[in-house]
């Protein structure tokens, strides 16, 4: 799909004051993104995280960056080594640091440097249930997000658990720009329906680009 015909500015849609969806963003990074998330998976391989409520989680996930989130039993935090192997997470990629100043940028937050990227893997089923992004040090930092693969809804809801959620469709190449108030704002992803994507087979790909430290 192709984000503008007419290589003006990509569409920008504005989902809460400091929220940006940006239609197709992505798209012309996609060929380093991938052969990227080839070599994170080498040294860091997908796993499903068990909750602090002792579920596994359906969604998979791996981390780029100098800190990854991690859960267990014990809670969820940020770590600068991966708990499988104990080794550092894989470096966060040129592209991937281009790619979130650039969206950043677009939305008004100037100056992004993020030190973590979380790489959420759903397959058709896996799900995000609600919830807030609460484990980063600095809530002054904007959150990038950037969707590949098969489509999903996202739920974004209020500042509480409770009240209206708006929904909203994530394609191949969207990237989305958190900030300011609405980065605390309760979120999450219905299961995803089963589909395939050319690129990446049955399978979404989610990166959160993030200051965590
Ligand atoms: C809205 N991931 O990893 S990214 C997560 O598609 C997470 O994998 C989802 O929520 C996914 O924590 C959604 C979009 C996102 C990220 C952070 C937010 C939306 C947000 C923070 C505040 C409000
Ligand atoms: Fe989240």
């Amino acid at each position: 799909m192709q984000a503008d015909l007419f290589g003006g500015t990509p569409a920008e849609l504005v989902l809460a004051p400091q929220a940006k969806l940006l239609k197709g963003l992505a798209l012309p990074y996609v060929p380093r993104l991938l052969a990227a998330l080839e070599q994170i998976q080498h040294t860091a391989p997908f796993r499903h995280m068990v909750t602090p409520g002792g579920q596994a989680m359906s969604v998979a996930l791996t981390n780029c960056g100098a800190l990854g989130w991690t859960s267990d039993r014990h809670g969820y935090r940020y770590s600068a080594l991966d708990p499988d192997t104990r080794q550092p997470w894989p470096p966060l990629p040129e592209v991937l640091l281009q790619l979130a100043q650039e969206a950043a940028t677009r939305a008004g937050f100037a100056n992004f440097v993020p030190d973590a990227c979380l790489v959420n893997r759903y397959r058709p089923g896996a799900r995000l249930s609600l919830h807030q992004d609460k484990d980063e040090r600095d809530y002054s930092a904007p959150i990038v997000s950037v969707s590949l693969g098969i489509p999903a809804t996202f739920v974004l809801g209020g500042l509480d658990r409770v009240g209206k959620t708006l929904r909203v469709p994530l394609a191949h190449g969207d990237v989305v720009v958190w900030g300011g108030a609405d980065r605390l704002r309760y979120h999450g992803v219905l299961p995803v329906a089963q589909a395939e994507h050319p690129l990446l087979g049955a399978q979404r790909i989610n990166l959160t680009l993030r200051k965590a430290g």
